[in-house]
């Protein structure tokens, strides 16, 4: 294999655990701290989870390991969207299990949760492990976004389980894998099965937290990635004082990427798509932000800055929303055939205007032409707009130069407007994981077989204080229950992870708050720079903006 020279070194790296699994394998034991209930809708959850639901909390300190010996055969899938560390999780767990005994067995099944039911996988040894240490991506046994949720798929999977002598399975994901894994954990337990299940929190847009995850893995390298390229994008700016860059950054819902890279670069602009929704802003309302924004820096001689907006902004403004629906509705099942039939835009379009109300139509005839062939052209299999592929950066950028040109007819702005568009998404979620999410995922993997090793079932590996040096950092397991509650999906009660969206109240949305209304109209701009593989500690190792904020 050809490789690069940071690769090579970035083997070498050891990463760093929690003080408390820092004694060698024979030297961990277990603390039980208290029982726990599920944070909410504690009867429907504790009745669907009868045989893992209430388990108690642990952590693991320094003390004569007490676990059964026992030959381990476990296997791992990564599930979901890539995120910087996955590699790591699996090394961990694997130095963890041979440390324990050299006859233990590591499966990796390959593309995700279909590996599982296809029962495809490879066997890990030292050789394959190494390669991969310390690297971004997930194509180690490579990812998938199938979902492991029927009895039909626990079954299959029991059985690929009982062939192996499989003892354990590390799910490592966002939160519906993770309540999936809960799922599966309980049907194990329910059918005796003596097959264990513990998850490991993963995604890089943030909302896989919760008082017991202070972060999911790959948060800390993808906004930092972001930040970086932001960062140099502000001084290009800067120096050439002539564009308006709109950068849309991912994370498909929740807005915390664009809200930490933001806290890193200080743009003049940065959406937040929860207080939208918090504040029912208006297309119109957004713009007008905007371009109050660009007009007060032209009229200081600025005809040029950065707005951040976060990839699932639409789905956050009511009236977008709500016309997202009606489109949905206007299109379903055969219609949609009368719809593509028609030969010309201007037919569709009046197909349009006589299904949408009044209201929908009135925000429709706000948007650019081609946005509105995006609503209608890109599809999901469902039939329904896919809201992630709506390019919003060049959206609003189109909304605001007219909302601009609107005022320099009335004589309030004289300024110039050249927008360029960014989108900053698939670039920060393979990258080389950071110091912080290569030892967080390592210790997270590690820990996850020590779950294992204990008997733990149902478990998520739980590594926390992390603003702290890795040495203060606590290693445990919580109940995956204790995080679920019921929210209604697709027309049924079903028992699922909050997913976290930026609360307005937080610290780090309050930072932002009190300092956005300078950085809208002053240069401010923060340049980060590339992630530091080597060098001082307060460089290379610190975690983000939100976290410290958010400790502080
Ligand atoms: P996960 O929630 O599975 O971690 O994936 C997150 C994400 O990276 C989002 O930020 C983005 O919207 C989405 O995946 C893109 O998905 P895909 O890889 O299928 O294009």
């Amino acid at each position: 294999m050809n490789i690069s020279s940071l690769q090579q070194a970035r083997y070498q790296y050891q990463p760093k655990l929690p003080g408390m699994l820092r004694n060698g394998i024979s030297d961990i034991c277990v603390k039980t701290g208290a029982p726990t209930e599920s944070v909410a809708d504690q009867e429907k959850i504790k009745s669907l989870f009868p045989n893992t639901y209430g388990k108690n909390e642990i952590t693991f300190q320094k003390g004569s390991n007490t676990s059964e010996a026992k030959k381990q055969v476990v296997g791992v899938i990564l599930s979901g969207g890539q995120a910087p560390g996955g590699h790591n999780v699996i090394c961990g767990l694997y130095d963890a299990l041979k440390a324990t005994d050299k006859d233990n067995v590591l499966y990796g099944f390959k593309g995700g949760p279909s590996g599982l039911l296809e029962d495809s996988f490879v066997i890990f040894d030292d050789e394959y492990i190494n390669q991969y240490r310390n690297t971004g991506g997930f194509d180690i046994i490579g990812s998938g976004r199938t979902k492991l949720e029927t009895e039909e798929q626990f079954a299959v999977v029991a059985e690929v389980c009982k062939k192996h002598g499989i003892t354990a399975i590390v799910i490592i994901g966002g939160d519906d894998s993770n309540t999936n894994a809960a799922v599966l954990a309980e049907y194990f337990a329910a059918h005796n099965s003596g097959v264990q299940v513990i998850g490991c929190p993963k995604t890089i847009d943030g909302d896989l937290k919760n008082e017991d995850i202070e972060c999911s893995f790959g948060f800390d390298t993808a906004t930092k990635t972001y930040s970086e390229i932001v960062g140099n994008i502000g001084r290009d700016a800067n120096s050439a004082k002539k564009y308006w860059h709109f950068v849309k950054v991912m994370g498909r819902s929740a807005s915390h990427v664009a809200l930490e890279t933001a806290l890193q670069t200080q743009p003049n602009i940065c959406l937040i798509g929860e207080e939208v929704a918090a504040k029912k802003m208006s297309l119109a309302q957004i713009t007008d932000y905007i371009a109050d924004s660009v007009a007060n820096r032209a009229s200081n001689g600025c005809n040029f800055g950065v707005a951040v907006i976060p990839e699932g902004i639409v789905e956050f403004v009511p009236e977008f929303s709500i016309l997202i629906a009606e489109i949905n509705e206007l299109l379903a099942g055969e219609k949609a055939d009368a719809f593509n039939a028609l030969p010309s835009w201007a037919d569709k379009y009046a197909f349009i205007k006589a299904g949408l109300t009044k209201e929908s139509m009135a925000v429709f005839e706000i948007l650019p032409e081609a946005i509105q062939q995006q609503l209608f052209l890109d599809r999901d299999p469902h039939g329904n707009v896919q809201v992630s592929l709506i390019e919003s950066e060049k959206l609003f950028s189109a909304m605001v130069k007219e909302n601009l040109a609107a005022r320099k007819a009335a004589g309030t702005y004289k300024g110039k407007f050249s927008p360029i568009h960014h989108f900053l998404g698939y670039e920060g979620r393979c990258a080389f994981p950071s110091n912080f999410d290569a030892d967080y995922c390592y210790s997270l993997g590690y820990n996850a077989f020590m779950l294992i090793q204990y008997g733990f079932n149902g478990y998520l590996s739980k590594v926390s204080n992390l603003s702290k040096p890795a040495e203060e950092w606590i290693a445990g397991g919580m109940p995956i229950t204790k995080m679920m509650n019921i929210e209604r999906r697709h027309g049924h009660d079903k028992p699922v992870i909050r997913k976290a969206l930026v609360e307005l109240d937080s610290k780090p949305f309050k930072y932002f708050e009190a300092n956005r209304e300078k950085w809208a109209v002053e240069t401010c701009y923060v340049f980060p720079g590339a992630i530091q593989y080597f060098g001082p500690s307060e460089v290379c190792d610190t975690t983000t903006k939100t976290l410290a904020l958010e400790k502080a």
